[in-house]
Formats: structure tokens, sequence, C-alpha cells
């Protein structure tokens, strides 16, 4: 503006010099035109502050980014809840700590969101601070694993997988397949290479395996936390191979766990796949949603993956629409997930009388 200024005081300068009075009118015209339009949008702006948009603030606060399911299920929020879609989304990665995503809700409940939406890294710890939202008023939606809360109350709805059957249903399938090998249960030597230990994901894969362990009278010979990472998980298993030298299932609680006992594997010399009575080692894991892991399938280096279905996006959004118009959720609602496969011969299992379909991953 300044420099426009100057311009048109030193033009109308040379025109007083050359005294042409009709080019000084005009010019003076266009400057009080000018200015006068300037201030008109001067006195929009003062008048009308930008249009803030009416748009349904969430605020999300996710355990982290430690696995190929956890990238599905933060991108299936962002591409949800987005501008277009009438939403803000205020997405915090809590690094796999629970003290981040106390802060995170904390935040969330000074800047006043409309919903808090979180994934609970663990299930215990969480009375306080979901107390502190009931008093603000904010209905808090729970995804993925769950909260272990006094009062349930404290949480409007919960949104996520039935841990406990996803392993059930792996665990029928290792059933059937052994039985297949002529396998002795007393010869199956298993190890359990767990997820985030206290994690809801993580107590009801642990709990299914064992308890098909005692229905079968497999061995279990350890168990070790491998956090839901290939870094981990590859850790853990070399520490078990190192430890055990009868070892013929390796039981992950996530495909990246997986993936690093594979490596381990092959760095101590043995081979991942499903011919147990000729030395091989038999691995299965849950998710089932990166390439790498259909690959593993359909190599056979992963021999059965419990689904694990990641996109809570959706459900989520439905959830929200329900309460913005009034309507109560269902407080827990669980998603429908199957058997993931490469060997062609076991189609279905069934659990409690209950079949489920084995979707076998083509060569
Ligand atoms: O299996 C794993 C992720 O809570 C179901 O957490 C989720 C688990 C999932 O890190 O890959």
């Amino acid at each position: 503006m300044a420099a426009g200024v100057v311009f048109l005081v030193g033009f109308l300068q040379i025109e007083v010099m050359n005294k042409n009075i009709f080019s000084i009118i005009c010019f003076c015209m266009i400057l009080i035109t000018g200015c006068a339009q300037s201030a008109s949008r001067k006195v929009v702006n003062e008048q009308v502050p930008e249009a803030k948009e009416d748009l349904i603030v969430i605020g999300f606060s996710q355990v982290g980014a430690e696995s190929d399911w956890r990238k599905e299920n933060s991108e299936s929020m962002r591409s949800t809840f987005t501008r277009d879609k009438g939403y803000e989304l205020i997405f915090e990665d809590a690094q796999q700590k629970q003290q981040n995503q106390i802060t995170a809700i904390r935040t969330f409940i000074q800047r006043e969101v409309d919903y808090i939406v979180l994934a609970p890294v663990t299930e215990d710890g969480w009375d306080t601070v979901l107390g502190e939202a009931k008093d603000a008023g904010i209905p808090v939606i729970i995804v993925d694993r769950m909260v272990n809360v006094d009062d349930d109350s404290l949480f409007t709805c919960w949104v996520g997988s039935d841990f406990k059957l996803e392993s059930r249903k792996a665990c029928a399938w290792l059933k059937s397949y052994l039985e297949r090998q002529h396998m002795d249960p007393g010869d199956v030597n298993i190890v359990d290479i767990q997820g985030t230990i206290g994690s809801s994901a993580q107590i009801g894969r642990t709990t299914g395996l064992r308890d098909a362990v005692i229905e079968n009278g497999w061995r279990l010979l350890d168990a070790v936390p491998g956090e839901y990472t290939q870094a981990k998980g590859r850790e853990a298993a070399a520490r078990m191979l190192e430890k055990y030298d009868n070892i013929n299932v390796v039981y992950c609680e996530n495909d990246n766990e997986a993936f690093g006992a594979i490596e381990a594997l092959e760095a101590a010399g043995k081979k991942a796949g499903g011919n147990i009575r000729g030395g091989e080692v038999l691995v299965m894991s849950f998710d089932g949603v990166s390439r790498q892991a259909l690959e593993n399938l359909r190599n056979g280096s992963i021999s059965c993956i419990g689904e694990c279905n990641p996109l809570h996006g959706p459900r989520v959004k439905k959830i929200i629409e329900n309460l913005e118009a009034g309507q109560t959720p269902d407080k827990y609602e669980y998603v429908e997930e199957d058997v993931f496969s490469g060997y062609e011969r076991i189609t279905e299992v069934t659990v409690d009388g209950t079949s489920y379909p084995v979707k076998i991953m083509g060569k």
C-alpha cells in the first residue's frame, strides 16, 4: 500500500509541474476510489471476521505408528474425518506412551473439542482423565483396544475386535493343521511372541493361545513381549531360539512381529514353513493388512493369519452421526473378521459351534 501511495504522489507532482489539470483530477478520483475500496475491505474484515466453518471438531489420540495395522488405522481415521466432509481432526500420536495420551486428552478438553476418540495403548489407568472429559461434557469414543474403568459411563461407546475370538479361530486352524500333519500334541512346542503387555489385543491373543494349549495338550515353552514391532519381534524370537532347540510353532501376536521372527529363524539357519515333520518352524500371526503379510501367506513363511480389521474411521463416523442426530449408539460394536491362510485344504474353522470361513490366499 505505501509504495502505491508514493507512486501516486510522485505522479501528481509531475502532472502539477506540467499543469495537466485533467490528469490530476483523474488521479484524485482513482486515489479516492482506491482508498474507499481498501477502507471498505478493511471495514468488511473488521465487521465480518472470516466465517469459521461449522465443523465438528474431533480430538483423536492414537497409540503410535508401531505396526502396519496402526498405519492403516490412522489412515482410515484421517481419510474419513476431512474438512470437506464437515470435520476438523486433531490427530495426536502418543508414540506408545500412555502419559502422552493423557496429555493429549487434556489438551482436547482445553480446546473444547466436540468429540474425543481414544485408541488406548493399554487397558488400565484411564479413570481420572476420562472423568475430566465427562465433567467437561465431551463424549469419548474408544476404538481398537478397550479401557478397564470402574464406571463405564466414562465412555460413550467402543468399536473394535474380539481379540480372544481372533485367537480361538487361529488356534482352531492350528489344531486342524496339526491333525493333518499327524503331529502328536505332546510334540507341539510353541513360543508366544506377545504384543504390548496390558493391551486388549495382547490379553485376548495370549489368553486364547493358553486355553488352546490346555484344550489340545500342546506345550507352551515360553511367552515374551514383542511390542507389535518387527525389531522387537526379531529380538524376542532370536532369544527363544537360543533358549530352546525344539520350537516347532512361533505364535506372533501381529504380522510385524512375524516378519521379525522369520528373520530370526533364517539367521539361525532354520526355515519358516508348514513342513514341521521336515524340521520347518510354523509361524502364525494376526492382522493381515499389509502386502508383505499376504505375500508371506502365499510363499508359506506365515501359515495362518487371524484377520484384524483396522478400518475404524467409517464406523466412528457413523457413531458420531448417530450422536449428532440425538441417537444412542450400541455400547460395544465388534467388527467381523476371518482367518487367512495359503494352505488350501482347510477352508473353515469352528469355534463354539460356529463355523468361520478361511480365506485362502492363492499362490
Ligand atoms: O494387532 C497391532 C497393533 O490393537 C489390534 O495393535 C491392535 C494391534 C494390532 O500394533 O498390529
